[in-house]
């Protein structure tokens, strides 16, 4: 028997509910990118706020290309579970905010019905870093962004039958981890209308707005074992179970061209400010994510706790989190590094939440960017040398041939092909010298490509 509406009053009772009248609620947010970080994120937060008396927020979660998410969720009328998991307390849960599932290439018609719906105020986006389709200098690639089943192509559209119809825009929040992801998409929109659709400028400068925003939590890809510790707990099969930690923020610039759930009503931060949080997160949690993730899978290991608790990794990481990362953030007033620092190794420690090194370290080429290169280029400003980073990024360049059998990256044939082309010697000056693939977001000097290239010769 599976999850579903139908067999949702059989869980049991420590399983808690949407303490809400789903079928009530129309949909007010289209997300797309229905996956796990969303599913414990975003809609957990919109479930809350609905349980919380906010009316008409239920999400139709999107899938650009793949159905299979559609085949998880469908069938349950969107129900999902979610695990949470600390080191000494587990709790499982009931999401109800997810009221239908689209796959964009099936459902077009649907997809732009909603789209242009009056009903829906927001448009939220988790379709992760290469889902923007950025050059490595951060600019549209427009042939890309083209194709018809793009999140570009999507929106514009949307709008154009918006203004037709003479609706309000929407609010369009990314919920990636790019830096200043809501200034990000708010000018890859406007590179892409201005080719493509350009008398859609000013309605779209006036009546939507881009939020910026930091989003966290840990969630690790859900395994078959976790459906079946689900189907445990609920006496119900359920394909979308999620499990994630207890921890969870979400800090969200207020800068809404629309109505909005009271998000901050459940824990969300609405800010005037988010670089701050955003800055400290990616560099801190997802940068030493990334150094744990390429260091580790090359010691052997395979998850984030085996990883923190390798003494020679763990003390590259902290060294990479609290000398050569934190010194970059200018902190909002009362944000403490040092203790959100102590807080990161408590929950990379967690050996209830098995986070795969390997999920990690995809798509390494969309993430360095901001996690790695912004904090270097801060301190080769300053003069100071950053070892740790240095290594972190060694251990990728290393990684970035391919030969460990796990280089999962959208720019994996290009940076195999340098990898041939430079060879062990010139590989660091390929990527980051001046006119390294790299060279826009930071240019190593003498010194720095030295320094990757004696890592590199190590063994
Ligand atoms: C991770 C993130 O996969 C990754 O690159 O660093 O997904 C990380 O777990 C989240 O950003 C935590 O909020």
């Amino acid at each position: 028997m599976r999850l579903s509406a139908t067999t949702l009053p059989s869980i049991p009772a420590a399983v808690t509910r949407p303490a809400y009248d789903r079928e009530a609620q129309a949909i007010g947010i289209v997300h797309f990118g229905i996956g796990a970080f969303h599913r414990a994120h975003q809609a957990m937060f919109t479930d809350d706020a609905m349980a919380g008396g906010e009316r008409d927020w239920a999400i139709a979660g999107v899938s650009l290309r793949s159905p299979a998410v559609h085949a998880m969720l469908a069938p349950q009328d969107g129900l999902y579970s979610v695990a949470i998991r600390g080191r000494a307390t587990a709790e499982t849960r009931i999401v109800g905010a997810v009221r239908e599932v689209i796959v964009a290439t099936h459902a077009p018609d649907r997809l732009a019905r909603l789209l242009a719906a009056r009903e829906t105020r927001i448009v939220s986006l988790t379709i992760t870093e290469k889902g923007y389709l950025r050059q490595p200098d951060g600019t549209l690639d427009l042939s890309a962004a083209a194709g018809g089943a793009t999140v570009y192509a999507v929106l514009v559209a949307a709008f154009r039958a918006r203004r037709a119809a003479g609706l309000p825009g929407l609010t369009i929040i990314c919920c990636d981890n790019l830096a200043d992801n809501g200034g990000v998409l708010d000018g890859l929109i406007r590179a892409y209308l201005d080719r493509y659709a350009p008398d859609l400028l000013p309605w779209f400068a006036r009546e939507c707005a881009c939020p910026a925003t930091m989003v966290d939590r840990i969630v690790p890809a859900t395994r078959e074992a976790d459906r079946e510790a689900a189907g445990i707990s609920l006496g119900l099969r359920d394909e979308a179970a999620v499990v994630t930690e207890p921890f969870r923020q979400w800090v969200i610039e207020d800068r809404f061209a629309t109505p909005r759930p009271g998000w901050e009503r459940v824990g969300a931060q609405l800010v005037g400010d988010v670089r701050p949080y955003e800055t400290a997160k990616l560099r801190m949690l997802n940068g030493a994510h990334s150094a744990l993730a390429y260091c580790g899978l090359a010691a052997g290991h395979r998850y984030v706790h085996e990883a923190v608790a390798d003494p020679r990794i763990r003390a590259l990481v902290e060294r990479l989190m609290r000398d050569e990362a934190a010194c970059t953030v200018n902190p909002a007033p009362g944000q403490d590094l040092a203790a959100y620092a102590d807080t990161l190794f408590v929950r990379f420690a967690n050996p209830a939440l098995p986070h795969g090194l390997a999920q990690i370290a995809m798509d390494g080429s969309q993430k360095i960017g901001q996690r790695w290169l912004e904090p270097l280029a801060i301190n080769h400003g300053r003069g100071l040398s950053c070892p740790a980073t240095l290594a972190a990024l060694a251990a990728w360049i290393r990684h970035a041939r391919g030969d460990d059998g796990h280089l999962d990256d959208p720019m994996a044939d290009r940076l195999r092909a340098l990898w041939a082309e430079a060879g062990r010697d010139g590989i660091a000056a390929a990527l980051f010298g001046r006119d390294g693939l790299f060279a826009a977001a930071w240019q190593a000097d003498d010194a720095a490509i030295e320094a990757l290239r004696a890592l590199l010769a190590e063994a």
